[in-house]
């Protein structure tokens, strides 16, 4: 165990050099919460002695930067999604200790959805939610955790349970779920108070290490600046006001226990995932990852696409409608499944709502570092709003496959080479013009041989599409392989 207090924890780093300082000073308001309980945290880590396989889960809120402080591993999650995030650290490196660090905005406003569900799987993590009833990091906003009557930049005339609701109480709604192992309501303030709030951290972090299923700590906390008190107003606040709304209790523990076992994998399943293991569970072969049973494209490998074509940056556009987005997938997940690195990042926009719609593709033969394509080796255009568009980003020896059924002029200057398939003319022929996106896709692959074609029917077979639209995207997928021969 470790000596007193003031001992400086081996899971802090001995100098924030991250935050761009060397005085131990931190980022947090003079009187903040966060500082402390970074602080407990670290102990309890140190005491286990799990530091090398701690995960830490960074929130979005003004907790976002413990990764400055703490010496464990770290991973940001978009805001509120930090349970979803940590549910799939923890699944695939059950060995790790993953501690999920929220704001009462991020966990119970943008992030309620998560949590509830986190909870009710009873994952095996450790949940440290920090409640302000603020939002501090954005100035001061209101929370799902404000109180009623309290005044915030958003509820100036303070929080009216007729207009907005009432505080909610996490600890309590979590605890009218089966699953959760663990749920303890705790607050800073005093010696006390403190000391209670550290043995819950480290019981909670206990409780995964000993594999007993979800634990979750609400930690009643000052934000001084939010609240616009000093930080001695603001300990008086949380200890004689906030713990009116949210009294301090175990709700889940020894004497309430769990009604469920927390999530493990079924015996005998492979706990660990390696780059090998994935074309495995896809059902591929490693190394060009067509289909087991595919003879027709034994000899396709990633290396015997012309070198021009091998790293294609694809962007798709067209109106809404037209399926660029549904291509834009199809192509990565056939990528992925011929052996490549791939993204896909569509762009929801206002576009979404009639106008047009695009994506970003990558192919690769390494890592992809950023899912934007800005300039692309290969622009699908499905409208002519959308080859001006886009025209322009394709570098000079790309390649433009365009909708001529859709487009009626070129843009000038455009020097970029370009395949014209009459692809919604096609389409219509086959039976409907939404396959006008596979037939584009077939002039495509013969004129590159960026894919094998079973690789994309893999892919098709695995949206598992109805059989007569599947049966219409294979005939679209080779009539416009036939309209390039
Ligand atoms: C998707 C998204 N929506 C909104 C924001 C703006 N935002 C940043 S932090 C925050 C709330 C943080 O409040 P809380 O979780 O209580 O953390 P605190 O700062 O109080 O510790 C919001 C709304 C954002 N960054 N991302
Ligand atoms: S705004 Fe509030 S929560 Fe954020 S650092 Fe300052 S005191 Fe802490
Ligand atoms: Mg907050």
């Amino acid at each position: 165990m470790r000596g007193p207090l003031h001992e400086r924890p081996r899971s802090f780093y001995p100098t924030f050099t991250r935050k761009d300082s060397d005085q131990g000073v931190t980022h947090y308001c003079p009187g903040c919460g966060h500082g402390n309980l970074h602080k407990f945290i670290a102990e309890a880590v140190d005491d286990l002695g799990v530091g090398d396989r701690t995960i830490f889960v960074n929130p979005v809120g003004c907790s976002v930067f413990a990764y400055y402080y703490l010496d464990v591993g770290h991973v940001q999650a978009p805001h509120g999604r930090a349970p979803a995030v940590a549910t799939a650290i923890k699944r695939a490196r059950p060995g790790s200790i993953v501690i999920v660090y929220q704001g009462d905005g991020d966990l119970a406003a943008i992030g309620g959805n998560e949590i509830l569900h986190a909870a009710n799987r009873g994952e095996n993590l450790t949940v440290i939610f920090v409640n302000n009833a603020i939002y501090g990091m954005t100035g001061g906003q209101m929370a799902p955790t404000t109180l009623i009557g309290q005044t915030t930049s958003t509820s100036p005339l303070g929080r009216s349970a007729r207009a907005e609701g009432y505080p909610l109480r996490v600890c309590e709604l979590l605890g009218s779920l089966q699953a959760p192992f663990y749920l303890e309501r705790v607050a800073l303030g005093d010696a006390k108070h403190d000391m209670a709030a550290r043995k819950a951290v480290r019981r909670a972090l206990q409780n995964q290490v000993e594999g007993r299923g979800f634990s979750l700590v609400e930690v009643l906390s000052p934000c001084p600046t939010g609240w616009k008190l000093s930080p001695q107003e603001s300990t008086k606040f949380v200890l004689e006001t906030m713990t009116r709304t949210f009294p301090l209790k175990r709700l889940r523990g020894d004497a309430v226990p769990s009604a469920s076992e927390p999530f493990d994998f079924p015996s005998g399943t492979s706990r660990e995932y390696s780059r090998e293991s994935i074309p495995q569970l896809l059902e591929l072969h490693p190394g060009n990852g067509t289909p087991a049973a595919d003879s027709s494209n034994a000899e396709w490998t990633p290396r015997s696409v012309p070198l021009r074509f091998r790293k294609p940056r694809i962007k798709a556009a067209g109106f809404g409608g037209q399926g660029v987005l549904f291509l834009g997938a199809l192509i990565a997940e056939a990528g992925m499944r011929a052996g490549w690195d791939v993204s896909w990042l569509p762009s929801y926009g206002p576009e979404m709502r009639g106008g047009t719609a695009h994506c970003h593709v990558i192919l690769s033969e390494a890592e992809v570092d950023s899912p934007l394509v800005t300039r692309s080796s290969v622009l699908f255009a499905f409208n002519q709003p959308s080859l001006e568009r886009f025209h322009a980003e394709v570098m000079a020896d790309g390649l433009i496959v365009y909708d001529s059924s859709m487009v009626t002029s070129l843009p000038a200057g455009c020097a970029v080479e370009q395949i014209a398939v009459p692809a919604t003319e096609l389409a219509e022929k086959i039976g409907t013009k939404r396959v006008a996106n596979l037939v584009a896709l077939g002039a495509y692959l013969k004129k590159t041989s960026a894919l094998p074609a079973r690789a994309v029917e893999s892919a098709l077979r695995s949206a598992s599409l109805k059989p007569e639209v599947m049966a219409a995207n294979l005939h679209a997928l080779e009539a416009g392989m036939t309209y390039c021969s």
